[in-house]
C-alpha cells in the first residue's frame, strides 16, 4: 500500500522537526491519535470484505509500528539532547582557583575599649550601658550642669526633632557616657538603698557620644569610657592609685609619669585633669592630657539618693579614640570613622 508507506515517512518527516517534548506529542496525535491518520485507516477496516481484512490489518499494523518506532526514535533523541544541554551548562571547571576566605577584623577603637574593658574587670569594674538617645535630666541635669552652660546649647549638642520639626529639647544625642553611670546609681539606690551597707559602685561607661564638633582633632561621634566608684571613704588616694596603675598597664609601661592638674567640671569636686608623660619613644617628655577625673560632686551623688555624708566617690572620663592614636601613632582622628579597609585593617 503505497499510501501506508506515505504516511510513515511523513509522520517520520513530522517527527524529526521537532525539539520540543511537548510539540512532539502533539504531531503524535496526526497519526495515532483518535482521529489520526493511522487510526481512520483501522476504523475503516470493518468496511472491507473479510478476506482482504486481514492482510490490509497485518499492512496497517506495520505502518503504525514503524509511525511508533519512529516516534520513540525521537522522542529519546529529545531526552538525551535535553540531558546533553543541561550538562554543558552546568559544567564544572575544576581549575578555576578557589575563593579566598575574607577574614574580618576588629576596629582598632574597639580593640582599646576591650582592653580597657579587661583591666578594669581584672580590678572589680562591671561594663555598664546605657541608651545613646538620652533624656536631658541624665545628660545635664543629674550632672549638677546648670541651665545656661555652653555644654546645654544647639551649638555643642545635637538634639532630637518631633515629628513636626520643632525641637524638642529634652531629648538629645548624649555628650558624654555620664549619664549612664547616672542612671546606673539610681538603679542602685531603688535595689539597695534601703539596705544598712549599701554595696560599693565599681563601673566603667564605655560607648559612642555626640558632640557639635568637626576636625581633624574632632568627629561629631566619638568614644569615651567613664568610670566610676562610689562606697565609703573612696578618696582621691584611690583614684590616683586606680588611674596611675591602669595608664602603666595600658600602655605595658613603668617608663611614664602621670600629673594630677586642678581643673573644673560641674559634676566633681575638686577635679582635675590627668596628664602622662613618656620617658622613652617619639613623644618622650612631652605632657599629654589623657583624661578628666575628680570626687563626685554632692549634688550629683544627691540626684541619685546617696547620701553624700556617708558615701563619697570618684569618677574620671577619657577619650579612647585618642588613647588609640596614641598607642598606634596614628595622626587624624578621622581615619577611624571613614571606613576605609586599607588603614583598618593594618590592626587586624
Ligand atoms: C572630661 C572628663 C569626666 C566624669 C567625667 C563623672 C561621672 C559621674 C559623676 C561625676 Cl556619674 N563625674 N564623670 C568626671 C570627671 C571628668 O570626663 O574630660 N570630660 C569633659
Amino acid at each position: 500500500m503505497d499510501n501506508l508507506d506515505q504516511i510513515v515517512s511523513e509522520a517520520r518527516a513530522a517527527f524529526a522537526t521537532i525539539a520540543d517534548p511537548d510539540a512532539l506529542e502533539q504531531v503524535k496525535a496526526r497519526f495515532l491519535g483518535k482521529s489520526g491518520q493511522i487510526t481512520e485507516l483501522l476504523k475503516g477496516l470493518g468496511k472491507l470484505p473479510p478476506e482482504e481484512k486481514k492482510v490490509a490489518g497485518a499492512a496497517i499494523n506495520v505502518a503504525k509500528n514503524a509511525v511508533e518506532a519512529a516516534l520513540n526514535e525521537r522522542r529519546e533523541a529529545i531526552r538525551k539532547a535535553a540531558l546533553e544541554a543541561r550538562l554543558a551548562e552546568e559544567a564544572l571547571d575544576v581549575t578555576l582557583p578557589g575563593r579566598a576566605e575574607v577574614r574580618g577584623g576588629l576596629h582598632p577603637v574597639t580593640r582599646t575599649l576591650e582592653r580597657i574593658e579587661s583591666l578594669f574587670g581584672s580590678i572589680g569594674f562591671d561594663v555598664a550601658d546605657g541608651p545613646e538617645i538620652e533624656e536631658d535630666f541624665f545628660n545635664f541635669t543629674a550632672m549638677n550642669t546648670p541651665e545656661d552652660h555652653p555644654a546645654r546649647s544647639m551649638h555643642d549638642t545635637f538634639y532630637l526633632q518631633n515629628p513636626d520639626g520643632t525641637v524638642a529639647d529634652k531629648v538629645l544625642l548624649r555628650t558624654h557616657t555620664s549619664p549612664i553611670q547616672a542612671r546606673y546609681m539610681k538603679a542602685h539606690v531603688e535595689r539597695y538603698g534601703q539596705l544598712e551597707n549599701m554595696p560599693e559602685i565599681r563601673i566603667i561607661a564605655p560607648g559612642r557620644v555626640y558632640r557639635v564638633d568637626s576636625d581633624a582633632t574632632h568627629s561629631p561621634m566619638f568614644h569615651q569610657v567613664e568610670g566610676l566608684w562610689v562606697g565609703e571613704g573612696v578618696s582621691f588616694a584611690d583614684l590616683k592609685g586606680v588611674i596611675a596603675d591602669f595608664l602603666r598597664s595600658f600602655f605595658e609601661s613603668d617608663d611614664l609619669k602621670v600629673r594630677f592638674r586642678p581643673s573644673f567640671f560641674p559634676f566633681t569636686e575638686p577635679s582635675a585633669e590627668i596628664d602622662v608623660a613618656f620617658m622613652g619613644g617619639p613623644l618622650k617628655g612631652r605632657w599629654l592630657e589623657i583624661a578628666g577625673c575628680g570626687m563626685v560632686h554632692p549634688d550629683v551623688l544627691r540626684h541619685a539618693g546617696i547620701d553624700p555624708e556617708k558615701y563619697t566617690g570618684f569618677a574620671f572620663g577619657m577619650g579612647p579614640d585618642r588613647l588609640t592614636m596614641l598607642r598606634y601613632g596614628v595622626n587624624d582622628l578621622r581615619l577611624f570613622f571613614e571606613g576605609d579597609l586599607r588603614f583598618l585593617r593594618q590592626f587586624a
